[in-house]
């Protein structure tokens, strides 16, 4: 009776919602071990591994098959699957001295306003939280008054005369000597799911609010944008990144299945750079309930989806933050050679991932 209401319940889930659910973190309470929570054990032998791949590729010149090589001319092997037209996989794409720079830039730099984070729907515009989280300073609320908008912080509700947040040295103390809401930068730091570069998306409506104020994409993240995407791009045609999402992962955290359809012309890349702890990503197809293909991310690694494969539902259900699986050793040995504690800090149990997209 309990068996046959399990498989019913299961049969009731997509393909891509058990997929989700096979690779997702579970953590057992191991009440004999002094180690409390302890990862589930998952199956990883169908993930596909295009370090692997490269691997064997640069040893014998041999493909698994469903496989190829991209055609196009770029300075290392561009792999494509048979069944994902216009899915392009760049294992290695960064070098770990860019890595590096963009895991400073996306925690430094990209969260700053006018950039729009996911705290913004509750704090407003938040400058320096790295720097404070640096610090160990405070976030305190210093008045109020109202927010327009929930306290969802996927809302893109604008703060019109909120109450007012400043970093502080203690805890709880306002200019009014009052006892404030207040909250830890680093806690901020570790809750911080999203940053926008260039036009800025708005969660709410999905779709880009070209009257809000942004910066500019640095020019060496376009440029970059500009080279990684050209496997991808039509004939003749140069990529012009317009837009960027910066996805911050911690620890048990996820991106459920989803399209990125907002963008008005398909035959352009969405360029997707991953950074930090090794993850697995999810390719499905124009249906949730087509089967998915699971691959490891790796930080360095470059996807791109244009075409076909802009039609595709993809998410990220895992990322591993253990020393054994998180594959950072590279990072954590450039970034201690820098004295660049903090970062080191940051993404030894982190993930980031830029993803530049045309808009127009
Ligand atoms: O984190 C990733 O690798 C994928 C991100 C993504 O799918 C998105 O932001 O639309």
């Amino acid at each position: 009776m309990y068996g046959s209401e399990a498989v019913a319940h299961d049969s009731e889930r997509t393909a891509f919602r058990k997929a989700e659910k096979k690779y997702k973190l579970y953590c057992d309470h191991n009440k004999s071990s002094k180690k409390k929570k302890q990862p589930r054990p998952v199956d990883l032998s169908e993930v596909i591994d295009f370090k692997s791949i490269l691997d064997s590729f640069n040893r014998n010149g041999e493909l698994p098959p469903e496989t190829f090589l991209s055609p196009c001319d770029f300075d290392r092997p561009v792999f494509c699957l048979e069944s994902r037209p216009g899915f392009y996989f760049i294992p290695g794409a960064i070098s770990v001295e860019e890595q590096c720079h963009w895991i400073r830039e996306s925690l430094a730099s990209f969260p700053q306003p006018p950039n729009r984070t996911n705290h913004n729907a509750i704090y407003g515009p938040i400058d320096d939280l790295f720097l404070a989280a640096r610090e160990r300073r405070v976030l305190v609320e210093e008045n109020s008054s109202h927010t327009d908008g929930g306290s969802d912080s996927n809302s893109f509700a604008c703060k019109v005369d909120g109450p007012i947040w400043k970093f502080s040295e203690e805890p709880g103390a306002s200019s009014r000597g009052n006892m404030s809401k207040s909250m830890l930068a680093s806690v901020l730091l570790r809750k911080l799911r999203w940053s926008t570069l260039g036009l800025q998306f708005d969660w709410s409506k999905r779709n880009y609010d070209v009257s809000l104020p942004h910066n500019k994409i640095p020019n060496a993240l376009c440029q970059l944008a500009k080279k990684l995407a050209a496997p991808a791009m039509p004939l003749g045609e140069e990529f012009r990144p317009e837009a960027a999402i910066v996805n911050y992962f911690g620890l048990g955290d996820a991106l459920g299945g989803h399209l990125d359809d907002m963008e008005a012309d398909w035959s352009k890349p969405i360029v997707s750079m991953s950074l930090g702890c090794k993850a697995i990503f999810l390719l499905g197809g124009k249906s949730r309930e087509d089967l998915p293909l699971a691959m490891f991310l790796r930080s360095g690694d470059v996807v791109l989806m244009a075409g076909e494969a802009r039609e595709c539902f993809h998410g990220v259900p895992r990322i591993f933050t253990d020393d054994e699986n998180a594959e950072i050793t590279p990072l954590e040995l450039q970034f201690s050679d820098q004295d660049d504690l903090c970062f080191l800090e940051y993404i030894r149990t982190s993930r980031i991932n830029i993803n530049m997209r045309q808009v127009f």
